[in-house]
């Protein structure tokens, strides 16, 4: 009866083991799938004060990756929008540059002259978002457009 007791138990945690291997595997597989599940869009800054495109289109509750390509200019742009329900944004860029009150936005990418910067985020709710350049004058300028989250 030991022996046979003991089989069981030997069998018992290899199975165990073969259930939880298969769990973390399909653990695994959705991160997988929720990271190709990023929208990434480009908007071009330039020396002409214009966003390209200046109609960005996006999904709530999407992960997006928003480029800010500023690799044809020589000035600091960025891109601002002050008031946007997001989550999880995670930012690379010339963090410290370009905006002109860390308090005063909710989503923010800079990008010095020659460079490009990206944003990441989830926007939540379906709205239109109005994004805009803070350097000095480039807004007046027309260097404006809008997120619409759909
Ligand atoms: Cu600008």
């Amino acid at each position: 009866m030991n022996v046979s007791g003991s089989w069981w138990k030997t069998a018992a945690v290899f199975g165990f083991l073969a259930i939880a291997g298969l769990a973390l595997a399909a653990c695994g597989n959705d991160d997988a799938e929720d990271g190709d599940e990023v929208n990434e869009v480009t908007v071009v800054a330039s020396d002409l004060l214009a966003f390209e495109p200046s109609e960005v289109r996006v999904s709530a509750g999407e992960r997006v990756r928003l480029v800010l390509d500023n690799s044809d200019s020589h000035d600091l742009h960025d891109l601002v929008i002050h008031h946007i329900p997001v989550e999880d944004v995670h930012e690379e860029g010339a963090e410290d540059a370009g905006h002109d009150d860390h308090a005063d936005h909710d989503l923010h990418v800079a990008a010095h002259g020659g460079e490009t910067g990206t944003v990441e985020f989830t926007p939540t709710e379906p709205g239109e978002y109005e994004f805009i350049c803070t350097e000095p004058g480039h807004e007046a300028s027309g260097m404006t457009g809008v997120l619409i989250v759909e």
